[in-house]
């Protein structure tokens, strides 16, 4: 323990904050860390490009290619993140068994996955890939109209709850398995309410067969719109969260899925007066892309600070959804992943004056400390919890990557 920490704490100390209470906090909440930023959200199914509307720019080199170097990436960028990971997986990532088709997987094609997360005690979590395949070149999935084409998601869809079902049996660890589609249309739907009807007894047959909620739950994600489906999503928000309340499903919130002014944030005490969970896929919107490296702006800030006060620990868990390829892609992932943690920290320490202040109506009292809290030693106590984790406590991180990226990224040509 450094002296700046000492003082730090002390200073928290007196206006009411425990910072070891707060350490001990956030040991016990974990970030699933999405696989997909290592590889440009590419799989190991095929070469087909991405599609769905979701678009990776940039070239920087070092992607990974196969299981072995996507995991090599993830276990060096874990040693650079501090606090408890898991790790998020796609139907396109599996790394074993016989290659079968997406209605066919089997935990048995996740096997690679399945003894390196037990290696490393991790939890695992899963979504279904209803994209980058020739069954979902036209645009439409579960809702499709070609009852083939739906049947065969269906059986997919089906399929990765088994998995994640498994992934939670086998590391005695709950997965969520979450659920989104692309499907939506481009230009003036004439029919809105079709799709949606088809959507909705999709889902059902899918969640049909009763899982175990020790073992997986199920969440839905909405969208407001992608590239090529500007003008009518067919999953939307008022969709989802009418699906999970009256399934009782997880309510997925995608940061980068509302109107640009829309918060997430304010959401989360509205959704959870009436749903047990909610699954967050934490992001960052920039115009028209949803998918940014998150960074510690106002919008996390809240975020981190709606689950902390209302003690949502346990109720809302917090994925990561972004990618880029335009700057390192194990940067991108430490400092996407540094930030949730140091947002969650930094709520963690909020001083207990505020609410007190606006309890008691002293509305300007609220606004004075809230922006004086902006300036207390957090740093300090940040760098504190890196090291309890051993992690770097600073950019010295960013040292380590460029190592890496030279022994290990610039090799792959
Ligand atoms: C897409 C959704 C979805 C994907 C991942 C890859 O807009 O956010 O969560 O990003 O499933
Ligand atoms: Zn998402």
């Amino acid at each position: 323990m450094d002296n700046m920490f000492e003082e730090a704490a002390r200073i928290y100390r007196d206006l009411g904050v425990d910072v070891e209470k707060a350490f001990a906090r956030l040991n016990r909440i974990a970030i699933s860390i999405h696989c997909w930023q290592g590889d440009d959200v590419m799989g190991f199914e095929s070469d087909a490009g991405l599609d769905g509307g979701l678009a990776v720019t940039g070239n920087y080199p070092g992607r990974a290619r196969n299981p072995e170097e996507l995991r090599r990436d993830l276990d060096f960028a874990f040693t650079l993140i501090p606090g408890l990971k898991r790790v998020n997986l796609h139907a396109i990532y599996a790394d074993s068994g016989e290659r079968v088709g997406r209605d066919e997987l089997t935990v048995d094609n996740f096997s690679g996955w399945l003894t390196w997360a037990k290696h490393h005690q991790l939890g695992l979590d899963f979504n279904p890939t209803f994209f980058s395949h020739p069954l979902a070149a036209s645009g439409f999935t579960l809702s499709s109209a070609d009852r083939k084409v739906r049947e065969f998601w269906i059986r997919h869809g089906i399929a990765c709850r088994k998995i994640g079902e498994a992934f939670g049996r086998e590391l005695n660890n709950c997965c969520i398995t979450n659920f989104w589609i692309p499907d939506g249309y481009k230009d003036v739907p004439a029919d809105r309410l079709a799709p949606r009807e088809r959507l909705r007894d999709a889902l059902d047959e899918i969640f049909a067969e009763a899982i175990d909620p020790r073992w997986n739950r199920d969440a839905v994600e909405s969208k407001l719109f992608g590239i090529g489906s500007e003008s009518y999503v067919v999953g939307s928000h008022e969709f989802y969260y009418g699906y999970a309340l009256r399934n009782r499903k997880l309510l997925c919130l995608d940061s980068g899925h509302f109107h640009p002014t829309e918060s997430i944030a304010d959401k989360l005490s509205s959704t959870l007066l009436f749903l047990d969970e909610i699954l967050l896929h934490v992001s960052r919107g920039v115009r028209w892309d949803s998918d940014h490296v998150v960074i510690l702006n106002d919008e996390l800030r809240a975020i981190a600070e709606e689950v902390v006060r209302y003690d949502f620990d346990q109720k809302v868990h917090f994925g990561l959804d972004y990618f880029d390829a335009s700057i390192n892609r194990i940067a991108a992932w430490v400092i996407g992943a540094r930030n949730l943690s140091r947002a969650l920290l930094q709520a963690l320490l909020e001083v207990p004056a505020l609410r007190r202040a606006e309890a008691e109506g002293d509305l300007t009292a609220r606004l004075a400390l809230l922006e004086e809290s902006r300036t207390l030693p957090f740093g300090a106590v940040w760098s504190e919890y890196c090291r309890r984790h051993d992690c770097p406590d600073s950019i010295e991180w960013l040292n380590r990557v460029r190592q890496y990226e030279q022994e290990v990224l610039n090799e792959r040509k």
